[in-house]
C-alpha cells in the first residue's frame, strides 16, 4: 500500500478555499511525523471540510455534526494504543455545536488531535454565523456583521485542560504547526483561520484574514504546552483495556473462497437482520476470513427496512458496502422495496426472496424460499443466512451455528429446530 495520506484525486472545494491546504499540509504533516496511512484514524465533522475523508487512504469515521469528537475520543479510548494516530477535522460550526464534548475531551486529555478549521462561518450550508464568527464579520445571512465576538476556543480548550493548544494562519506552508501538535501526547488543537471564498469572501469583499484577525483581537500563538498526563483507560476501574487480546474470535474453522463475496441481507427492521448480519460476520471470522459489514435502516429505527451489507474476502477489506452484490437475500416486504434497484442492478449473482413476496423479473436468477414460513419474521433473518450458507459453502454453517449457540441468544433459540433444511 501507498504510503501517501491523500489519494492523489483532485480536493473537491471550491476554488481558494482554505479546507484544501488543511488537507494537503495535514498529508505533509504526518508524512513527516513518519506515520503509515493505516495507523492514522481520521474523524470527520459534518460540513464542507468533512467531505475530504473520502479522499484520505487512512481509516476514516464520519460523524453526526458537532459529534465527531465524541467519537474520537471513544476511538481513542478503545484503541489506547501509542502507535495509532487519532485526527479529528472539525469546522467552526462543529466545533461549537459539539463544544461540550471538546471540552470533555481536554478535561480527559485524551491522546488526539483536533484540527479546527475556522472559516468563520458554516460553509456548508451557505454561510450562517457560527459561534467563533469574529466581531463585526459579515456572512450571507447576516450582512450587516456580528455584533457579538465569537468564543475563544483556544482559551476554553486550554482552560478545559488540553495539553497543546495553538492558533494559526491557515496561510502559506503550515505543515510544521500541524506536526507540533499531531506529535503531542494527550489532547492537542490546532484551530486554522481560514477563508471560504463562496461566502465569507463574498460578503467581506477584499477581505484579509489577518486584518479580520487582528481588528478582532484574534491571537496567532501557542496557548498551551504542558505535559498533564494523557487519559488512560485502564486507569478507569473497569479492569482492563477496552479490547482484550482474549476477546478476539478464534479461527476454528475453514473457508475455500479465493476472492470476495458479498451478500446484501434486506428486510424489516425488528426482525433481527442486523443481528443475524453480526452473528454470520463473527462466524466468517471464526471461518479464517475478513470480514466487513455496513447496516442501513431508517432514523425511526423500529419500522421500516433493515438491510445489511457485508463482504467476506481471505484478503483484507478497505471498505464497507456492496452496491452489486453475490447474493441478494429478501426478507419481507421493506427489504424487497429498500433492495429493488440493488436488484435491478444485478448481471451476476442470484437472488434469494422468501417465497410470501412476488418474485420479480431480474436479469438474474431469483429464488423463492420460505423463509418466514419455516422460522417465523424474528428469526427469518438468521434462517436466511443459515441456508445460504448450506447453498454457497463459502464457510461451513455449522461455524454459524456455534457463535449464536454460544451466545445469550443461543439460550433462547433452538438451534437444531431452526437449523433444519426441508
Ligand atoms: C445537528 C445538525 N445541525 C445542523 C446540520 C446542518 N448543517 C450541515 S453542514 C452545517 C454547517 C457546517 O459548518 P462548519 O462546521 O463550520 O463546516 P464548514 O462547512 O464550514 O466546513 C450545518 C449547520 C446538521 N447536519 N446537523
Ligand atoms: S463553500 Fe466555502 S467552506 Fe465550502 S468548499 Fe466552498 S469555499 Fe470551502
Amino acid at each position: 500500500m501507498s504510503n501517501r495520506f491523500l489519494t492523489g484525486e483532485e480536493l473537491p472545494f471550491c476554488k481558494g478555499c482554505g479546507h484544501t491546504g488543511i488537507a494537503e499540509h495535514t498529508e505533509k504533516a504526518l508524512l513527516s511525523l513518519g506515520w503509515s496511512p493505516l495507523d492514522v484514524v481520521l474523524v470527520s465533522d459534518i460540513g464542507c471540510h468533512g467531505i475530504v475523508d473520502r479522499f484520505f487512504t487512512t481509516h476514516t469515521v464520519h460523524g453526526l455534526h458537532g459529534r465527531s469528537i465524541a467519537l474520537a475520543s471513544g476511538i481513542t479510548a478503545g484503541l489506547n494504543d501509542p502507535s495509532k494516530k487519532v485526527v479529528v477535522f472539525l469546522g467552526d460550526g462543529g466545533a461549537t455545536i459539539g463544544m461540550q464534548h471538546l471540552i470533555d475531551a481536554a478535561h480527559n486529555n485524551f491522546n488526539m488531535t483536533l484540527v479546527i478549521h475556522n472559516n468563520f462561518l458554516y460553509g456548508m450550508t451557505g454561510g450562517q454565523p457560527s459561534e467563533l464568527t469574529p466581531l463585526g464579520f459579515k456572512t450571507p445571512t447576516l450582512p450587516m456583521g456580528a455584533s457579538t465576538g465569537g468564543y475563544d476556543i483556544c482559551e476554553l480548550a486550554t482552560a478545559a485542560g488540553a495539553n497543546y493548544v495553538v492558533r494559526v494562519m491557515g496561510i502559506g506552508d503550515f505543515s510544521e504547526a500541524l506536526s507540533v501538535a499531531f506529535s503531542k501526547s494527550g489532547l492537542s488543537v490546532i484551530e486554522v483561520l481560514e477563508v471560504c471564498p463562496s461566502y465569507g469572501m463574498k460578503a467581506n469583499p477584499g477581505m484579509k484574514l489577518r486584518q479580520v484577525a487582528e481588528e478582532a483581537g484574534i491571537e496567532v500563538k501557542v496557548y498551551a504546552d504542558r505535559e498533564r498526563k494523557a487519559f488512560n483507560p485502564l486507569s478507569l476501574n473497569s479492569g482492563g483495556p477496552l479490547f482484550e487480546p482474549s476477546d478476539c474470535l478464534p479461527v476454528i474453522f475453514s473457508s475455500e473462497i479465493d476472492k470476495p463475496v458479498q451478500i446484501m441481507l434486506a428486510g424489516s427492521a425488528g426482525e433481527g437482520v442486523q443481528a443475524a448480519a453480526d452473528f454470520f460476520a463473527q462466524a466468517a471470522v471464526t471461518a479464517g476470513l475478513n470480514v466487513t459489514k455496513k447496516g442501513s435502516y431508517p432514523v425511526t429505527v423500529g419500522v421500516g427496512y433493515s438491510a445489511s451489507e457485508l463482504i467476506v474476502s481471505p484478503q483484507p477489506i478497505f471498505y464497507t458496502g456492496s452496491p452489486s452484490p453475490d447474493t441478494l437475500i429478501i426478507l419481507s416486504g421493506d427489504g424487497l422495496s429498500f433492495a429493488r434497484n440493488t436488484a435491478s442492478r444485478m448481471t451476476k449473482g442470484e437472488i434469494l426472496i422468501d417465497d410470501s413476496l412476488p418474485c420479480p423479473e431480474m436479469a438474474v436468477p431469483v429464488i423463492p424460499i420460505g423463509f418466514r414460513t419455516h422460522a417465523g419474521p424474528r428469526n427469518a433473518a438468521f434462517y436466511a443466512l443459515f441456508r445460504y450458507l448450506d447453498h454457497s459453502r463459502i464457510f461451513p454453517a455449522e461455524a454459524l451455528k456455534k457463535v449464536i449457540g454460544e451466545s445469550k441468544l443461543g439460550e433462547k433459540i433452538n438451534l437444531e429446530k431452526l437449523f433444519q433444511l426441508p
